[in-house]
């Protein structure tokens, strides 16, 4: 493997110099392309001429004007901003090309690096190695890109409290007390037999047993991590002309799905984005329930259940100014109590559906043709919310959908960690949890990266855009 020494003067084995368009494509003030690497100094002394002295010549954290060149032709005038190693985002020697917006400068100015000896950065791999060079956890890694992602300002601000370490510190708090613990355990097994101090036992099964609620406190904030970084996804379901998609409309402030009174107009889902107090919600307007002869609306309808099957929350709209209508209510009560919402629709006209027909449920009266409700809509939606998220409290790192894999099969492990060592003669059976002890670290361990292997890796990093 070839070595190559960086602008600081350490050998860099092995480490390729990576290159790429960093900002989204499309028009825009300004593009840039980013290169890490040890080549990426002698890179920008051939791709960007400016006054001397050369880029290489020059000191960190400065910026110059020049020209970014392929051969002898000018592409593009931009500024060249540089970093040494080890003060950069990857750790690495970085310099970035701020030049013109657009597709087509953007990829030549990156063509040009590449030609001066980079690689196409892989989607991630620039955060990849700020992780591999031990800049940042493999959680704080995932922040960055949750950042990128996030619908919300709430979403947005929990990432960025994950991304300054506050959910590294709670991993890391079990992890460390699990390693005492099974030090201790190590330890103890090297006693004598019977000469086990009493105060050992109880010792170590409180620490378990605190170790546990640890883990249970983290998965529970489970379901808030998942409605921030995935949006709850809201879905309005009914028969045929109760006021869905007028519904969608009063909701988003804007006309989105097409209104009539013809019933079967929704022949497909539309879904739309909201944000409700910080929290993304997605809302789908389905083809409503009803039988079809219809080849496109039944196969609207059968989105329609899919959907209701992912749903988080259920809108269910009911038309007051008709007779009551039992199979939609069946339909209503088959429903989660403690996320739907049944939408009783069209209060302006005379009423058909009368009270002491309805189950006791969570309801809001409207008139959407009047948009009349809708500020009671969002206070019922935000209470049904709030069992899964504390809208009061100041956003906070939520565990992710990999995190809780992880943590429940630690929390396996720990079980039966646990049953082992409820047992009188608790000596005996001491040995048998080292297995599942180190299991559980090693488990644990791949959640901030102290354990990894290059398949973790790859998964965790193809989630993330090019240029990040
Ligand atoms: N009178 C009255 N008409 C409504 C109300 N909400 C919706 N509509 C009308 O009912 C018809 C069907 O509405 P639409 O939203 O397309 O129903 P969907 O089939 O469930 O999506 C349209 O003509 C709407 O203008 C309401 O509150 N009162
Ligand atoms: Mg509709």
């Amino acid at each position: 493997m070839a070595t190559v020494r960086n602008s600081i003067g350490q050998d860099t084995i092995g480490q390729d110099t990576i290159a790429a368009v960093i900002t989204p494509p499309g028009e825009g003030g300004v593009s840039i392309v980013r290169v890490s690497g040890p080549m990426a100094f002698s890179i920008a002394d051939r791709c960007f001429h400016c006054a001397p002295p050369l880029p290489s010549q020059r000191l960190e954290n400065t910026f110059v004007y020049g020209h970014v060149r392929s051969g002898n032709e000018n592409i593009d005038e931009g500024i060249l901003l540089m970093w040494r190693a080890p003060r950069s985002y990857t750790c690495e020697d970085v310099v970035e090309l701020q030049c013109h917006g657009g597709v087509a400068t953007a990829t030549r100015v990156l063509r040009a690096c590449l030609d001066a000896g980079a690689r196409s950065a892989d989607p991630g791999e620039f955060t990849r190695r700020a992780f591999l060079n031990g800049r940042i956890d493999l959680l704080q890694a995932e922040a960055i890109m949750d950042i990128v992602r996030a619908h919300s300002a709430r979403a947005q601000a929990a990432a960025q409290q994950q991304l300054e370490g506050g959910l590294s510190r709670k991993f890391d708090a079990v992890y460390d007390a699990l390693m005492l613990v099974a030090a201790q355990i190590e330890a103890t097994l090297d006693f004598p037999e019977d000469e086990l101090p009493e105060s050992v036992p109880e010792k170590i099964r409180s620490e378990i047993s605190s170790i546990q609620t640890q883990i249970q406190e983290l998965l529970a904030t489970w379901n808030e991590g998942h409605l921030l970084r995935d949006g709850a996804m809201v879905v309005l379901s009914g028969k045929p002309n109760v006021g869905k998609s007028t519904l969608l409309n009063a909701l988003l402030g804007h006309d989105r799905a097409i209104v009539s009174d013809i019933p079967g107009t929704t022949r497909d889902s539309i879904e739309a984005e909201f944000v409700l107090d910080g929290v993304p919600l997605y809302l789908v307007d389905t083809a409503g329930l009803r039988e079809s002869e219809d080849y496109v609306e039944r196969e609207g309808i059968n989105r329609t259940r899919k959907y209701m099957e992912r749903a988080d929350l259920h809108l269910h709209l009911i038309d007051m100014s008709q007779p009551a209508d039992s199979e939609s209510l069946e339909a209503f009560k088959a429903l989660d109590p403690k996320k739907s919402i049944l939408i009783c629709n069209k209060t302006d006209l005379p009423r058909l559906f009368h009270v002491e027909q309805w189950p006791q449920v969570q309801r809001v009266e409207m008139a959407l043709i009047e948009e009349k409700g809708v500020k009671e809509l969002k206070k019922a939606l935000k209470t049904l919310l709030s069992e899964s998220i504390d809208l009061s409290a100041r956003p906070h790192a939520v565990i992710s959908e990999r995190h809780r894999k992880v943590l429940e099969s630690v929390e396996q492990e720990i079980q039966e960690v646990a049953g082992l060592i409820q047992t009188e003669d608790m000596e005996e059976t001491l040995v048998l949890t080292i297995p599942a002890l180190r299991d559980a670290l090693k488990a644990l361990g791949q959640v901030t990266g102290r354990e990894y292997h290059e398949d973790l890796l790859d998964q965790v990093f193809s989630r993330f855009c090019i240029g990040k």
